[in-house]
């Protein structure tokens, strides 16, 4: 096969590194150029333009620039061609740090702390140990199961859920609609890192909040959400803070992103808020990779971490 060339449309990166690196190797017409250009055979996207993929007339694969496909796979016009998601370790490595970050935060009660250091507080609560807390991860992953080994090694409990059954070493494991409610009923500190798919959709609701162990080691339920803002109900979330379903959250996605300046998310006191900000796909590791995949694949090896159309991730 041919060396493709390269379309290169993403909306809310920098697409100049991309294009800088991908063009060390090979051709990059960057979006809005190129729209129906018949050499073009690999699309590079995050958040394109809908219908903008279904006018190349040779396109051969598409390469989503994150680990979420949600973009492509919602997107009714996007040409039966296989998708690329990403999958990297550089990319796992950020979402530990910030799932291992956010838990340890509420864990040692860092927005306690703060607000005593602004009142120039000196007093010292009382600390619970890593093991007397279960995280539960919705979303046991290639991110996931990253998160549940570096909070192991901490000493947490972890729990995990998933589509179809799955096993972890020192992780409970739940599945299904028939596993969701013994595995929120264990869990203190919920970690979302789901995809984006008809299934999900809305799912972290007052409904699901209330079914987490509020009695329990933190003094109450703890969210931390780094997969997809739709996957919540913004408003269940302000609902179950001020209700004390919800002892405190971490966000890092919304369901309007950005988010927007009039958002009671932005002011809420029990609210830690990062921009979409988890685990951002940097180039400078993944572009390579991506290359490699693309050599491989014109020399007829298969493409790997492709999307399965019919589950939407
Ligand atoms: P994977 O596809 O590797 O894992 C997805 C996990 O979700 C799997 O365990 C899967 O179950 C589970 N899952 C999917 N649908 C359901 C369902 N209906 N019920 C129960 N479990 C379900 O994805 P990644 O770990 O690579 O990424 C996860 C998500 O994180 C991405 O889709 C993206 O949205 C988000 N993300 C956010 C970033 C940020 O900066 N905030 C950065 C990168 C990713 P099973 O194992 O059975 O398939
Ligand atoms: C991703 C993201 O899906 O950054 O990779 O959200």
């Amino acid at each position: 096969m041919e060396q493709g060339r390269i379309l290169l449309a993403v909306t809310g990166f920098y697409p100049q590194r991309w294009q800088e690196l991908l063009s060390a190797e090979r051709e990059v017409v960057l979006e809005p150029d190129g729209p129906q250009d018949p050499t073009i055979t690999y699309a590079v996207v995050w958040k394109q333009k809908p219908g903008l993929l279904s006018r190349l007339p040779s396109l051969r694969a598409i390469f989503s620039i994150g680990a979420g496909v949600d973009h492509l796979v919602q997107d009714p016009t996007v040409p039966p061609v296989p998708i690329v998601r990403m999958v990297a370790e550089n990319l796992s490595r950020h979402m530990t740090e910030y799932v291992v970050w956010r838990v340890l935060d509420h864990h040692r009660q860092g927005l306690l702390y703060r607000a005593q250091q602004s009142r120039r507080v000196w007093h010292e609560p009382q600390q619970r140990v890593a093991s007397d807390i279960s995280v539960g991860i919705m979303g046991l992953g290639q991110l996931g199961r990253a998160a549940a080994s570096a909070l192991l090694s901490l000493g947490f409990r972890v729990n995990g859920w998933t589509r179809r059954p799955t096993t972890m070493d020192e992780v409970a494991t739940f599945d299904g609609d028939a596993g969701l409610v013994p595995f929120l009923n264990g869990t203190d500190i919920l970690v979302v890192l789901l995809p984006l798919t008809k299934d999900t959709q809305g799912i972290v609701n007052h409904g699901l909040l209330r079914q987490l162990r509020q009695r329990n080691a933190l003094g109450g339920a703890v969210l931390i959400n780094a997969g997809r803002g739709k996957l919540q109900r913004d408003a269940d979330i302000l609902r179950a803070l001020d209700d004390g379903t919800l002892k405190e959250a971490s966000l890092d996605v919304f369901e309007t992103e950005p988010l927007p300046r009039t958002s009671p998310l932005w002011r809420h006191p029990k609210i830690f808020v990062t921009p979409h900000a988890a685990a951002t796909s940097d180039p400078a590791y993944l572009a390579q990779p991506m290359l490699e995949q693309m050599r491989a694949f014109e020399r007829g090896e298969p493409l790997e971490n492709l999307v399965d159309r019919t589950s939407g991730y």
